[in-house]
Protein backbone atom coordinates (compact mmCIF):
# COMPACT_ATOMS: atom_id res chain seq x y z
CA UNK A 1 0.00 0.00 0.00
CA UNK A 2 1.32 3.39 -0.97
CA UNK A 3 2.59 5.68 2.09
CA UNK A 4 0.31 8.93 2.52
CA UNK A 5 2.09 10.69 5.19
CA UNK A 6 3.05 13.87 3.63
CA UNK A 7 6.45 13.05 4.50
CA UNK A 8 6.99 9.26 3.66
CA UNK A 9 9.81 9.18 6.67
CA UNK A 10 8.45 5.71 8.13
CA UNK A 11 6.89 2.96 6.53
CA UNK A 12 3.15 2.39 7.26
CA UNK A 13 2.18 1.07 10.64
CA UNK A 14 0.90 -2.48 9.67
CA UNK A 15 1.62 -5.01 13.01
CA UNK A 16 0.56 -4.73 16.73
CA UNK A 17 4.44 -4.34 16.89
CA UNK A 18 4.19 -1.26 15.04
CA UNK A 19 3.24 2.00 17.73
CA UNK A 20 5.28 0.41 20.27
CA UNK A 21 8.52 0.37 17.99
CA UNK A 22 7.50 3.76 17.38
CA UNK A 23 6.88 5.30 20.65
CA UNK A 24 10.16 4.30 21.58
CA UNK A 25 11.86 5.29 18.75
CA UNK A 26 10.28 8.63 19.05
CA UNK A 27 10.66 8.84 22.55
CA UNK A 28 14.89 8.21 22.01
CA UNK A 29 14.43 11.05 19.46
CA UNK A 30 12.78 13.48 22.37
CA UNK A 31 15.81 12.72 24.50
CA UNK A 32 17.98 13.35 22.53
CA UNK A 33 16.48 16.90 21.24
CA UNK A 34 15.78 17.40 25.08
CA UNK A 35 19.02 17.06 25.82
CA UNK A 36 21.11 18.64 22.41
CA UNK A 37 19.33 21.72 22.96
CA UNK A 38 19.70 23.16 26.64
CA UNK A 39 23.71 21.75 26.11
CA UNK A 40 23.80 23.81 22.79
CA UNK A 41 22.46 27.03 24.57
CA UNK A 42 24.42 26.67 27.74
CA UNK A 43 27.44 26.47 25.38
CA UNK A 44 26.97 29.87 24.06
CA UNK A 45 25.15 31.47 27.02
CA UNK A 46 28.67 30.18 29.47
CA UNK A 47 31.01 31.34 26.64
CA UNK A 48 29.59 34.85 26.23
CA UNK A 49 29.15 34.83 30.25
CA UNK A 50 32.59 33.55 31.42
CA UNK A 51 34.51 35.01 28.20
CA UNK A 52 37.56 36.33 29.31
CA UNK A 53 37.38 40.06 30.42
CA UNK A 54 41.07 40.59 31.44
CA UNK A 55 43.90 38.49 30.63
CA UNK A 56 45.53 35.98 32.84
CA UNK A 57 42.61 36.13 35.58
CA UNK A 58 42.40 33.38 38.62
CA UNK A 59 39.38 31.92 38.11
CA UNK A 60 37.40 30.96 41.49
CA UNK A 61 37.75 27.44 42.78
CA UNK A 62 34.88 25.07 42.94
CA UNK A 63 34.82 22.86 45.78
CA UNK A 64 31.84 20.53 44.13
CA UNK A 65 28.11 20.33 45.12
CA UNK A 66 26.77 16.90 46.83
CA UNK A 67 23.51 17.99 45.50
CA UNK A 68 24.31 18.63 41.76
CA UNK A 69 26.26 15.19 41.64
CA UNK A 70 23.59 13.23 42.82
CA UNK A 71 21.14 15.06 40.57
CA UNK A 72 22.88 14.36 37.60
CA UNK A 73 23.71 11.01 38.47
CA UNK A 74 19.93 10.00 39.28
CA UNK A 75 18.03 12.05 36.72
CA UNK A 76 20.33 10.00 34.02
CA UNK A 77 20.13 7.33 35.24
CA UNK A 78 16.16 6.60 35.50
CA UNK A 79 16.29 8.26 32.01
CA UNK A 80 18.48 5.36 30.49
CA UNK A 81 16.72 2.96 32.83
CA UNK A 82 13.08 4.02 30.55
CA UNK A 83 15.13 3.24 27.69
CA UNK A 84 16.49 -0.36 28.64
CA UNK A 85 12.81 -1.09 29.86
CA UNK A 86 11.44 0.00 26.86
CA UNK A 87 13.64 -1.90 24.68
CA UNK A 88 13.29 -4.95 26.52
CA UNK A 89 10.28 -5.08 26.79
CA UNK A 90 9.50 -5.10 22.91
CA UNK A 91 12.16 -7.59 22.24
CA UNK A 92 10.63 -9.98 24.63
CA UNK A 93 7.65 -9.28 23.07
CA UNK A 94 8.96 -10.00 19.53
CA UNK A 95 10.72 -12.73 20.58
CA UNK A 96 8.37 -15.25 22.01
CA UNK A 97 6.09 -16.23 19.48
CA UNK A 98 2.90 -17.11 21.28
CA UNK A 99 1.66 -20.52 21.10
CA UNK A 100 -1.59 -20.30 19.78
CA UNK A 101 -0.07 -19.01 16.22
CA UNK A 102 -0.44 -20.32 12.59
CA UNK A 103 2.82 -21.64 11.18
CA UNK A 104 4.86 -20.93 8.57
CA UNK A 105 7.69 -22.04 7.28
CA UNK A 106 10.66 -19.78 5.27
CA UNK A 107 13.56 -20.99 3.43
CA UNK A 108 16.13 -18.44 2.24
CA UNK A 109 17.74 -18.84 -0.74
CA UNK A 110 20.82 -16.83 -2.88
CA UNK A 111 18.36 -14.62 -3.75
CA UNK A 112 14.67 -15.82 -2.99
CA UNK A 113 12.41 -16.20 -0.18
CA UNK A 114 10.48 -19.96 -0.32
CA UNK A 115 7.30 -20.05 1.46
CA UNK A 116 5.07 -23.08 2.53
CA UNK A 117 2.16 -22.77 4.54
CA UNK A 118 1.03 -25.75 6.79
CA UNK A 119 -1.59 -26.12 4.41
CA UNK A 120 0.40 -27.09 1.79
CA UNK A 121 0.95 -24.27 -0.78
CA UNK A 122 4.21 -22.64 -0.99
CA UNK A 123 5.06 -19.50 -2.64
CA UNK A 124 8.11 -17.23 -3.62
CA UNK A 125 8.78 -14.05 -2.85
CA UNK A 126 5.50 -13.56 -1.87
CA UNK A 127 3.71 -14.21 1.48
CA UNK A 128 -0.23 -14.09 2.25
CA UNK A 129 -1.27 -14.00 5.76
CA UNK A 130 -4.57 -13.06 7.26
CA UNK A 131 -5.24 -9.80 9.11
CA UNK A 132 -5.54 -10.02 12.86
CA UNK A 133 -4.54 -12.94 13.50
CA UNK A 134 -1.09 -14.53 14.92
CA UNK A 135 1.79 -16.01 12.53
CA UNK A 136 4.57 -17.53 13.49
CA UNK A 137 7.60 -17.90 10.88
CA UNK A 138 9.88 -20.95 11.13
CA UNK A 139 13.02 -20.30 9.07
CA UNK A 140 16.18 -21.30 7.76
CA UNK A 141 18.70 -20.65 5.01
CA UNK A 142 20.02 -23.67 2.25
CA UNK A 143 23.66 -21.42 1.98
CA UNK A 144 24.33 -18.01 3.30
CA UNK A 145 22.66 -16.01 6.22
CA UNK A 146 19.64 -13.87 5.26
CA UNK A 147 17.66 -11.41 7.38
CA UNK A 148 13.91 -11.27 6.98
CA UNK A 149 12.67 -7.81 7.34
CA UNK A 150 9.16 -6.57 6.91
CA UNK A 151 9.42 -2.76 7.92
CA UNK A 152 5.72 -2.03 7.70
CA UNK A 153 5.34 -4.54 11.12
CA UNK A 154 8.79 -3.07 12.28
CA UNK A 155 9.97 -6.65 12.52
CA UNK A 156 13.15 -8.21 11.22
CA UNK A 157 15.49 -11.22 11.81
CA UNK A 158 18.55 -13.33 10.94
CA UNK A 159 17.86 -16.38 8.72
CA UNK A 160 20.62 -18.47 9.83
CA UNK A 161 22.35 -21.68 7.79
CA UNK A 162 22.14 -24.83 9.72
CA UNK A 163 19.41 -23.65 12.35
CA UNK A 164 16.10 -22.56 13.07
CA UNK A 165 15.20 -18.92 13.77
CA UNK A 166 11.55 -17.74 14.77
CA UNK A 167 9.74 -14.15 14.05
CA UNK A 168 5.77 -13.67 14.90
CA UNK A 169 3.44 -10.61 13.80
CA UNK A 170 -0.04 -9.81 13.76
CA UNK A 171 -1.15 -7.65 10.62
CA UNK A 172 -3.44 -5.20 11.44
CA UNK A 173 -4.10 -3.57 8.31
CA UNK A 174 -5.37 -5.74 5.03
CA UNK A 175 -2.82 -4.35 2.34
CA UNK A 176 0.33 -4.81 0.38
CA UNK A 177 4.05 -4.64 2.21
CA UNK A 178 7.64 -4.95 1.40
CA UNK A 179 9.17 -7.60 2.20
CA UNK A 180 13.30 -7.25 2.17
CA UNK A 181 16.58 -9.28 2.86
CA UNK A 182 18.26 -7.04 5.09
CA UNK A 183 21.50 -8.93 5.58
CA UNK A 184 24.02 -8.31 2.38
CA UNK A 185 23.80 -12.05 0.86
CA UNK A 186 26.01 -11.98 -2.56
CA UNK A 187 25.47 -10.53 -5.92
CA UNK A 188 21.53 -9.98 -6.17
CA UNK A 189 20.87 -9.50 -2.34
CA UNK A 190 18.62 -6.09 -3.25
CA UNK A 191 16.54 -8.33 -5.60
CA UNK A 192 15.77 -10.64 -2.21
CA UNK A 193 12.66 -8.70 -1.79
CA UNK A 194 8.73 -9.17 -2.55
CA UNK A 195 5.55 -8.63 -0.93
CA UNK A 196 3.49 -9.54 1.67
CA UNK A 197 -0.43 -9.76 1.50
CA UNK A 198 -2.29 -9.17 4.48
CA UNK A 199 -6.03 -10.18 3.94
CA UNK A 200 -9.16 -10.38 5.28
CA UNK A 201 -9.46 -13.76 6.96
CA UNK A 202 -12.36 -14.43 4.09
CA UNK A 203 -9.80 -13.42 1.42
CA UNK A 204 -7.06 -15.80 2.37
CA UNK A 205 -9.53 -18.56 2.61
CA UNK A 206 -10.07 -18.13 -0.80
CA UNK A 207 -6.70 -17.65 -1.76
CA UNK A 208 -5.25 -20.82 -0.26
CA UNK A 209 -8.52 -22.78 -1.59
CA UNK A 210 -7.30 -21.18 -5.65
CA UNK A 211 -3.36 -22.45 -4.12
CA UNK A 212 -3.72 -25.71 -3.15
CA UNK A 213 -0.84 -27.00 -4.81
CA UNK A 214 0.17 -30.95 -3.67
CA UNK A 215 1.67 -32.24 0.11
CA UNK A 216 1.30 -30.06 3.38
CA UNK A 217 4.75 -30.73 5.27
CA UNK A 218 3.29 -33.01 7.31
CA UNK A 219 2.17 -35.01 4.42
CA UNK A 220 5.21 -34.43 2.83
CA UNK A 221 7.33 -35.40 5.86
CA UNK A 222 5.26 -38.57 6.27
CA UNK A 223 6.10 -39.67 2.64
CA UNK A 224 9.99 -39.16 3.27
CA UNK A 225 9.70 -40.42 6.45
CA UNK A 226 7.87 -44.22 5.56
CA UNK A 227 9.01 -44.31 1.69
CA UNK A 228 11.83 -41.74 0.30
CA UNK A 229 13.74 -41.88 2.94
CA UNK A 230 13.52 -44.86 4.81
CA UNK A 231 13.74 -43.74 8.08
CA UNK A 232 10.39 -46.09 8.83
CA UNK A 233 12.05 -49.36 8.64
CA UNK A 234 14.21 -48.35 11.99
CA UNK A 235 11.38 -45.90 13.76
CA UNK A 236 8.37 -48.29 12.91
CA UNK A 237 7.02 -49.60 16.14
CA UNK A 238 6.83 -53.05 16.39
CA UNK A 239 9.27 -55.97 18.50
CA UNK A 240 11.69 -55.06 15.38
CA UNK A 241 12.07 -51.17 16.10
CA UNK A 242 15.52 -50.48 16.35
CA UNK A 243 15.39 -46.37 16.45
CA UNK A 244 14.20 -43.83 19.22
CA UNK A 245 10.32 -43.85 19.99
CA UNK A 246 9.67 -40.58 18.04
CA UNK A 247 5.46 -40.44 18.93
CA UNK A 248 4.71 -37.94 21.81
CA UNK A 249 8.33 -36.76 22.26
CA UNK A 250 7.82 -32.82 21.45
CA UNK A 251 8.37 -30.74 23.74
CA UNK A 252 9.54 -33.24 26.03
CA UNK A 253 12.54 -33.82 27.78
CA UNK A 254 14.98 -36.49 26.10
CA UNK A 255 17.39 -38.58 28.43
CA UNK A 256 20.82 -38.44 26.21
CA UNK A 257 23.64 -41.09 26.80
CA UNK A 258 26.14 -39.43 29.07
CA UNK A 259 22.90 -38.06 31.43
CA UNK A 260 21.97 -35.00 29.78
CA UNK A 261 18.64 -33.93 29.30
CA UNK A 262 17.60 -32.36 26.87
CA UNK A 263 14.46 -30.45 25.29
CA UNK A 264 13.29 -32.38 22.56
CA UNK A 265 12.03 -28.77 20.10
CA UNK A 266 12.63 -27.84 16.46
CA UNK A 267 16.41 -27.72 17.00
CA UNK A 268 16.71 -30.97 18.06
CA UNK A 269 15.10 -32.91 16.03
CA UNK A 270 16.68 -31.33 13.39
CA UNK A 271 19.66 -31.93 15.06
CA UNK A 272 19.15 -35.70 15.63
CA UNK A 273 18.59 -35.94 11.65
CA UNK A 274 21.73 -34.03 10.88
CA UNK A 275 23.68 -35.07 13.55
CA UNK A 276 22.46 -38.48 15.23
CA UNK A 277 25.87 -39.03 17.04
CA UNK A 278 25.85 -35.86 18.63
CA UNK A 279 22.81 -36.15 20.79
CA UNK A 280 22.29 -39.94 20.87
CA UNK A 281 18.97 -40.77 23.13
CA UNK A 282 19.71 -43.04 26.28
CA UNK A 283 19.12 -46.57 25.54
CA UNK A 284 20.03 -46.82 21.87
CA UNK A 285 22.59 -47.46 19.52
CA UNK A 286 24.08 -44.29 17.72
CA UNK A 287 23.46 -46.88 14.78
CA UNK A 288 21.26 -43.71 12.68
CA UNK A 289 23.01 -42.92 9.88
CA UNK A 290 23.64 -39.08 9.07
CA UNK A 291 21.37 -37.34 7.07
CA UNK A 292 23.31 -34.31 6.01
CA UNK A 293 23.80 -33.28 2.96
CA UNK A 294 20.87 -35.77 1.65
CA UNK A 295 17.95 -33.91 2.44
CA UNK A 296 17.08 -30.11 1.54
CA UNK A 297 15.92 -27.64 4.26
CA UNK A 298 12.56 -27.90 3.13
CA UNK A 299 12.47 -31.83 3.13
CA UNK A 300 13.81 -31.09 6.74
CA UNK A 301 11.25 -28.71 7.89
CA UNK A 302 8.65 -31.47 6.15
CA UNK A 303 10.37 -33.77 8.56
CA UNK A 304 10.55 -31.36 11.36
CA UNK A 305 6.42 -30.63 10.43
CA UNK A 306 5.65 -34.33 10.79
CA UNK A 307 7.66 -35.99 13.64
CA UNK A 308 5.41 -33.25 15.59
CA UNK A 309 2.72 -34.09 14.48
CA UNK A 310 2.91 -37.35 16.28
CA UNK A 311 2.97 -35.40 19.54
CA UNK A 312 -1.01 -33.62 18.81
CA UNK A 313 -1.01 -32.45 21.93
CA UNK A 314 2.55 -30.73 22.07
CA UNK A 315 2.48 -29.31 18.54
CA UNK A 316 -0.21 -27.64 16.32
CA UNK A 317 -1.73 -24.99 17.71
CA UNK A 318 -3.17 -24.24 14.34
CA UNK A 319 -5.69 -26.98 14.44
CA UNK A 320 -8.25 -25.40 15.99
CA UNK A 321 -7.65 -21.98 14.11
CA UNK A 322 -10.52 -20.91 12.41
CA UNK A 323 -9.77 -21.49 8.70
CA UNK A 324 -11.68 -23.50 5.98
CA UNK A 325 -8.13 -24.52 4.61
CA UNK A 326 -7.44 -27.67 6.57
CA UNK A 327 -10.59 -29.19 4.92
CA UNK A 328 -10.16 -28.57 1.35
CA UNK A 329 -6.48 -29.38 1.10
CA UNK A 330 -8.08 -32.91 1.93
CA UNK A 331 -8.91 -33.04 -1.96
CA UNK A 332 -5.82 -31.68 -3.30
CA UNK A 333 -5.65 -34.08 -6.02
CA UNK A 334 -9.03 -32.71 -7.43
CA UNK A 335 -8.07 -28.91 -8.17
CA UNK A 336 -11.12 -28.37 -9.81
CA UNK A 337 -13.32 -29.37 -7.10
CA UNK A 338 -11.48 -26.57 -4.52
CA UNK A 339 -11.96 -24.25 -7.68
CA UNK A 340 -16.10 -24.65 -7.22
CA UNK A 341 -16.34 -25.17 -3.46
CA UNK A 342 -15.74 -21.85 -1.89
CA UNK A 343 -18.17 -18.52 -2.30
CA UNK A 344 -16.85 -15.90 -4.72
CA UNK A 345 -14.09 -13.94 -4.19
CA UNK A 346 -15.14 -10.89 -2.00
CA UNK A 347 -15.46 -7.36 -3.37
CA UNK A 348 -12.79 -5.68 -1.44
CA UNK A 349 -10.39 -8.37 -2.41
CA UNK A 350 -7.09 -6.44 -1.33
CA UNK A 351 -4.43 -7.91 -3.51
C1 LIG B 1 19.41 -47.36 10.97
C2 LIG B 1 18.24 -47.07 11.75
C3 LIG B 1 17.72 -45.63 11.69
C4 LIG B 1 17.31 -44.93 10.60
C5 LIG B 1 17.33 -45.35 9.14
C6 LIG B 1 16.84 -43.67 11.09
N1 LIG B 1 16.98 -43.62 12.45
FE1 LIG B 1 16.45 -42.06 13.63
N2 LIG B 1 17.25 -43.03 15.25
C7 LIG B 1 17.76 -44.30 15.24
C8 LIG B 1 18.27 -44.61 16.56
C9 LIG B 1 18.92 -45.92 16.97
C10 LIG B 1 18.02 -43.47 17.36
C11 LIG B 1 18.36 -43.30 18.84
C12 LIG B 1 19.84 -43.02 19.00
C13 LIG B 1 20.21 -41.64 18.52
O1 LIG B 1 19.68 -40.66 19.06
O2 LIG B 1 21.05 -41.53 17.60
C14 LIG B 1 17.38 -42.49 16.50
C15 LIG B 1 16.96 -41.24 16.93
C16 LIG B 1 16.22 -40.38 16.17
C17 LIG B 1 15.64 -39.15 16.66
C18 LIG B 1 15.71 -38.64 18.07
C19 LIG B 1 14.59 -39.33 18.80
C20 LIG B 1 14.38 -39.02 20.26
O3 LIG B 1 13.60 -39.77 20.91
O4 LIG B 1 14.96 -38.08 20.79
C21 LIG B 1 14.96 -38.60 15.62
C22 LIG B 1 14.15 -37.31 15.65
C23 LIG B 1 15.13 -39.45 14.48
N3 LIG B 1 15.90 -40.52 14.86
C24 LIG B 1 14.59 -39.22 13.24
C25 LIG B 1 14.89 -39.98 12.11
C26 LIG B 1 14.49 -39.63 10.77
C27 LIG B 1 13.65 -38.41 10.42
C28 LIG B 1 15.00 -40.57 9.96
C29 LIG B 1 14.91 -40.60 8.43
C30 LIG B 1 15.37 -39.42 7.74
C31 LIG B 1 15.68 -41.54 10.77
N4 LIG B 1 15.60 -41.14 12.08
C32 LIG B 1 16.31 -42.68 10.29
C33 LIG B 1 17.82 -45.14 14.15
C34 LIG B 1 17.52 -44.80 12.85
CU1 LIG C 1 19.61 -12.45 1.40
Amino acid sequence: MQNTSWIPLFPEQASTFAWQVDALYFYLIFVSVAFSIPIIAAIFFFSMKYRAKEKYATPDEIHGSMVLETVWSIIPFVISMTIFLGGAIIYFQQYTPPDDAMEIYVVGKQWMWKVQHETGQREINELHVPVGRKIKLTMTTEDVLHDFSIPAFRTKADVVPGRYTYMWFEATKPGKYHLYCAEYCGLNHSGMGGWVYVMEQRDFDNWLSGNVSGQTPVEAGKDLFQNKLGCASCHAGGAGQRGAKLEGIFNTDVKLVGGQTVKADDQYLRNSILNPASQVVEGYQPIMPTFKGQVTEEQLNSLVAYIKSLSPGAAAPAAGAPTTAPAMSANTNSAAANKTAPTKPAANSNK
